[in-house]
């Protein structure tokens, strides 16, 4: 199954960029709120040359995991295994310091540093040649009712976002595109920005001088925790034209978050999702958000991209063979049960 090293995957008459992407933090040492480490830390930049043996074509990081001192480095690196940069991320959940919020903390100055550090992102990711800048809610959100005021809070988004598309417009042009990632508790009870369609409700709030420059980062566990259906979430950011970035993974059932290899638990949804991605000829990278499970050894630590990766590939080949026609005609007769039984058939027909 792991592809011969310099193998990469890649998508098939897909639209725009064809190979795959991962995190570096998607190979970690397995711990979890219950238990530390079990595997021995990989240093960040080694994880490159193993994403790279994965039959990966882009890695993403976060600014705590490739500070902006390590750009140059970094680049080299990933240069040096035939890799590069396609998302960039400023942390809002790791330090202490925002262990209440980033740009929604009720403190001034930790929403001023959330800023900044969301400046300095989007310098690093033009530096190291990324076009596309996440953020994701993180520690934006509230345990307590009341804790925080709601109203406020979407005001500091607003704010906030707003001062970062400024910057970002005015030092880089259209290069460096941002792109928000909804996800509705953990580690918050409860966090803002939860849905696809919260994060285009603020979306359309931002200054209309760089709300071009903001989209949406749905990831496939996320929608599902929040008890929604992910293929619904990517339309209406694909109807939205806000579809600028996508974390695919997997999520058994509606409970904590578990970045399981993509096509394990919902696999007709997924050749759902790939007709739907294939329809709209998206065109960004397509990139894995996925977790080392806990019980896997280090040597064996990639397995959760090649299984992604694999399964991503032969659903896109199905996906690529479902009959339009046959869907349209379907729909035509009303037969949306048919529809279902046909999705099964392309899946697990001869
Ligand atoms: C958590 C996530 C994050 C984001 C990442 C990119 C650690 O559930 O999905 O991964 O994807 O921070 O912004
Ligand atoms: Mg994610």
């Amino acid at each position: 199954m792991t592809p011969p090293m310099e193998q990469k995957y890649m998508l098939r008459s897909k639209k725009g960029q064809t190979g795959l992407g991962a995190g570096v933090w998607n190979l970690g040492v397995g711990s979890d709120p219950f238990g530390g480490p079990v595997r021995e830390s990989i240093a960040i930049l080694d994880r490159l040359p193993l994403l790279a043996e994965a039959g990966m074509t882009y890695y993403e990081a976060h600014d705590s995991e490739i500070p902006a001192e390590q750009v140059e480095e970094a680049k080299a690196r990933a240069a040096a295994c035939g890799i590069s940069c396609g998302m960039y991320t400023p942390s809002y959940f790791a330090s202490p310091i925002f262990k209440d919020g980033a740009m929604t903390s009720n403190a001034p100055e930790i929403r001023k540093l959330a800023t900044e550090n969301g400046k300095k992102a989007i310098d690093s990711a033009a530096a190291l040649g990324a076009s596309t800048v996440v953020f994701w809610n993180g520690r934006e959100g509230f345990d307590f009712v009341l804790s925080k005021n709601g109203r406020d809070v979407i005001q500091r988004l607003l704010e906030g976002f707003n001062q970062i598309g400024q910057y970002a417009k005015e030092k880089h042009g259209d290069k460096v595109r941002l792109a928000i990632e909804p996800k509705p508790n953990e580690p918050r009870a409860n966090m803002y920005l939860a849905t696809v369609g919260e994060v285009l409700y603020l979306i359309s709030r931002l200054d209309p001088a760089h709300q071009h420059l903001f989209g949406v980062n749905p990831e496939t566990a996320h929608s599902r925790i929040a008890g929604l259906d992910y293929v619904w979430d990517v339309e209406l950011c694909l109807e939205a034209g806000k579809l600028f970035h996508i974390h695919l993974n997997s999520q058994d059932s509606q409970r904590y978050d578990q970045d399981l290899p993509f096509g394990y638990t919902e696999p007709l949804k997924d050749l759902a999702l790939l007709v739907v991605l294939q329809d709209a000829g998206y065109p960004g990278i397509i990139a894995f958000d996925v977790k080392a499970p806990r019980p896997d050894e280090q040597k064996d630590i990639a397995d959760v991209l090649t299984v992604s990766a694999q399964n991503l590939v032969w659903l896109w080949d199905k996906a690529l063979a479902v009959d339009r026609g046959v869907l349209q005609s379907l729909r035509d007769q009303k037969r949306n049960t048919a529809i279902a039984g046909y999705l099964a058939q392309c899946l697990y027909g001869r």
